[in-house]
């Protein structure tokens, strides 16, 4: 089953002069990191060059993921909390203009959260410390539009806190999204001032809350309470990162470390590279049919090793709306989701959005603890195949896989050592020999290849693969289901 089309919620409930996340100011100038990529790119080319030159044939290195990144993958799913001001307005996108007053989650338990995701088998939880309104859910020295202004824990509590110490009580790393676009500071769209402002807000988060595992960015960069439009200074907040958190995976649309896959719709490129040409993508908030392309697939010689995040909520919005109530996905359609994101060398960062009494909502716990019983007894009913080693043919590599007795297959799991880069780009399963029926064929494997195919009785498999330049020994895992 495909999954559920849903309206893309970053656009559907806003109104139509609100910016999208693609209508940013431009940042052109490339980012500290892709420069220093850059420079390890020529030199690693020049070195390759020369040995390619003494001794004929040696590939050129490829970008590798460094220990956030491979971490970070491996993880496989993580959770997305969008909690906030807008929770109590029923909106998507609140204006700025929302009173503290209403904020007021009488039984906030970000414990029963963390619970929930750990159940989940997320490995993470990120949660939105300010969304585009401006509302601060920790007490800020920068504004007074936050939780202490409002009746929440009389105006003593600090979400954020709380997120953070229930994420390490459940073994969850917790990572945060801050908004650079406010619409409730009067500093906003005085852009040296503001930045400043953003620059304190975020020491504030990476300084007092421990390690975070991943800091979420993304360009929206709509108009301020002055009218005003903002220029962002990234160059200077992912110093910042890299300062105080720096062991934490930056996400944007450009990076620097993974990557935004092009779609809120949790469906990653059927070819998915972790690498991408960074030139792409040059800016958070670029936009266009072949930036949305380059996410989606990225690119085999890419220059940086910016693997694909798949951001997508549970319902339809982002925040938790009563309406929404009866639109949860289906337990059969998360583990969709599932399989078009992690099956796909990608990441899932699943939103499940807190109601008004500062809990998930049963049907949204019900439906996670779903996803992981039908992922855990798929894994259950793995075959017990014995492995051949991988052997070079005249067109690429071939590995096979007997079983002792034939028996029923109908997913197909496939995986390539990403630690030393990503090679495959072709790949198909047969039955029994070269010339038998092709079961299931594709182009990328990296991390992870899910696919179904028609219920199949087996013996003996046989997995081609084609790579660019490097030997590389793919793995199969297969199911009965
Ligand atoms: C977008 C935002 O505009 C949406 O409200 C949501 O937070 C989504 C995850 O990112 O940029």
């Amino acid at each position: 089953m495909s999954p559920r089309p849903l309206p893309d919620p970053a656009k559907s409930p806003s109104p139509e002069h609100l910016p999208q996340r693609t209508h940013v100011t431009p940042f052109e100038q490339p980012t500290p990191l892709s420069r220093r990529a850059l420079l390890k790119n020529t030199l690693l080319t020049a070195i390759g060059g020369r040995m390619m030159a003494a001794y004929g044939a040696v590939p050129r290195a490829r970008p590798r993921p460094t220990a956030a990144q491979l971490a970070w993958q491996r993880d496989e799913l993580a959770l997305f909390v969008h909690f906030g001001i807008n929770t109590y307005t029923d909106r998507e996108w609140g204006d700025g203009t929302e009173s503290p007053s209403i904020f007021n989650p009488v039984r906030f338990d970000a414990r029963q959260w963390a619970r929930a995701a750990r159940r989940a088998g997320a490995k993470a939880m990120i949660l939105t410390a300010k969304h585009h309104d401006g509302f601060c859910l920790w007490p800020t020295s920068t504004t007074a539009h936050s939780v202490a202004s409002s009746p929440w824990r009389s105006g003593k509590g600090d979400v954020v806190r709380d997120f953070v110490d229930a994420c390490h009580a459940e073994g969850l790393k917790p990572g945060l999204y801050c908004s650079p676009w406010d619409r409730s500071h009067p500093a906003y769209g005085d852009s040296p001032r503001y930045n400043d402002v953003y620059i304190a807000q975020l020491t504030e988060l990476f300084t007092r809350y421990g390690a975070l595992s991943e800091v979420w960015f993304d360009g929206a960069n709509g108009e301020g309470p002055n009218g005003k439009r903002q220029v962002y200074d990234w160059p200077r907040t992912w110093a910042l990162v890299r300062k105080l958190q720096p062991n934490a995976v930056i996400f944007s649309d450009a990076g620097p470390d993974v990557r935004w896959i092009g779609n809120e719709r949790g469906v990653a490129g059927e070819t998915c590279w972790s690498t991408i040409r960074s030139s792409a993508v040059p800016y958070i908030g670029a936009s266009g049919d072949d930036v949305i392309t380059a996410l989606q697939q990225g690119h085999a010689d890419g220059d940086v090793w910016r693997p694909g995040e798949t951001d997508v909520s549970i319902r339809p919005g982002w925040f938790y709306h009563p309406a929404e109530d009866a639109n949860v996905r289906s337990v059969e359609n998360l583990v969709d989701l599932f399989f078009t994101s992690v099956g796909r060398n990608s990441k899932l960062l699943l939103n499940v959005p807190p109601t008004r009494s500062g809990l998930f909502a049963d049907t949204d716990v019900e439906r996670l603890a779903g996803m992981r019983a039908a992922l855990n007894a798929m894994h259950a009913s793995r075959l017990p195949l014995v492995a051949g080693a991988p052997r070079a043919t005249a067109g690429g590599w071939q590995r096979t896989y007997t079983l002792r007795a034939p028996q029923l297959l109908s997913v197909i799991d496939l995986a390539e050592p990403i630690e030393r880069g990503q090679q495959v780009k072709a790949w198909r399963v047969r039955t029994d020999s070269a010339d038998g029926p092709v079961l299931a064929s594709g182009t990328t494997i990296g991390y992870r290849q899910l696919r179904r195919i028609a219920p199949t009785t087996v013996q003996r498999l046989l997995v081609e693969y084609d790579v660019l330049d490097e030997p590389a020994t793919v793995t199969l895992n297969a199911y009965r289901g």
